[in-house]
Parts: structure tokens; sequence; C-alpha cells
């Protein structure tokens, strides 16, 4: 548990472990986000809602954020937000993440969200884009194992999710924002 990734000038190197959790991520393609920030900001008015209006930021050589908040709008749901590239790459899972093997929830991918906006708690005001309560529900750090456009493969330490979670898109290779969100048995060792 206590793995830690180490900057090796151009990629994480996962410590103390087997050469099966060697991570490398390129320089290039790590610091542009996903999306960038710009849908975001268009939707909220930050002179209205106490949001944080963020930028995208170079990602320093630690452990990645994770962070799930529990969002009373319109309809309840929490906000999965996992760091990547800068930003916050978040889908709102209407049923609550599970906590057991077995359980499959709908994740709907949405907006990148700004690193800061894990921090955030508070009350959306009435009007505004998500207007609702938002509190931090879980949150800690992981570990990426597999992650690509349509598949996010990682290990989370958080104070209530532990261990390792999938998120699959539904459809991949179209623009769909539907993904499915479950705990997977720990891979074995292969060593
Ligand atoms: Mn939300």
């Amino acid at each position: 548990m206590a793995e830690t990734f180490a900057w090796q000038g151009d990629h994480y190197v996962l410590a103390a472990h087997s050469t099966r959790s060697v991570l490398q991520h390129s320089n290039s393609t790590r610091d542009v986000p996903l999306m960038s920030l710009k849908e975001y900001q268009s939707k909220r008015d930050f002179e209205k809602t106490e949001e944080p209006a963020g930028s995208v930021k170079p990602t320093p050589p630690r452990e990645l954020v994770y962070v799930i908040q529990r969002h009373q709008a319109t309809h309840l749901h929490y906000d999965l937000r996992l760091e990547m590239k800068g930003v916050l790459r978040s889908w709102a899972i209407p049923k609550g993440p599970p906590l057991e093997l077995n359980v499959k929830r709908l994740a709907v991918q949405v907006e990148d969200h700004p690193l800061e906006y894990g921090n955030f708690e508070g009350t959306i005001p009435e009007g505004e884009y998500g207007a609702g309560k938002v509190e931090i529900w879980d949150r800690g750090t992981y570990r990426p194992i597999e992650v690509d456009e349509n598949k996010v493969i990682v290990t989370i330490e958080g104070r209530k999710l532990h261990g390792d979670y999938c998120l699959i898109k539904l459809k991949p290779k179209t623009d769909s924002k539907n993904w499915l969100f479950f705990k997977k048995r720990r891979q074995p060792k292969t060593d």
C-alpha cells in the first residue's frame, strides 16, 4: 500500500513493486489535457458560484488525486474525479460508487474539471449549472494500471473505496458518455 511513484526524468516508475507495475507516461502526452477546461468554464458564472474557475496545471511527480463528491443537484449523484494530465477527468454516478465486487454502476462522463475542484464543497446557487449542495464523499489517491480513451483501470486508495476499479466505455470508439464503473478483484502477481 505504501507504493509510490518515483519520477525518472520523463516517466514515472512505481517504486517497490514488480516490473508488471512499471508505468510509463511520456511527457508529450502527459501535460496535454484530454479536454480543456473551456466547457467547464463556459457552463458556469464564476461571479455567482463559489466553484473554482481553475486552470490546467502541470502534473508534478506525486501520487494522483482521487475524489468523489456527493452532489445533491436536481438528481442526487456522485461525481468521481481522477487526476489526469493536469485536470480532473470526471464521471457522474447516479446510483453511487460500488463498494463491493460484482456491482456495476452507470458512470456518465462529464467535462474535465480543474484540479482545485477536488477541494470544493459548498452550495451552487439556484439557477446556476449544477445548482445544489456539493460535499466531498471520499478522497485519497490512485495509481493507474491501464488508461486509454475507452478504459480506465486504477488502484484506488481512499477512505471508502479501496482496491482495483474499472471504468469501461460502453460503446468504444464512439462519443458516447456512458461508462460502467465496477470493482474488480486485485490482479494476482505474476512473478
Ligand atoms: Mn455533479
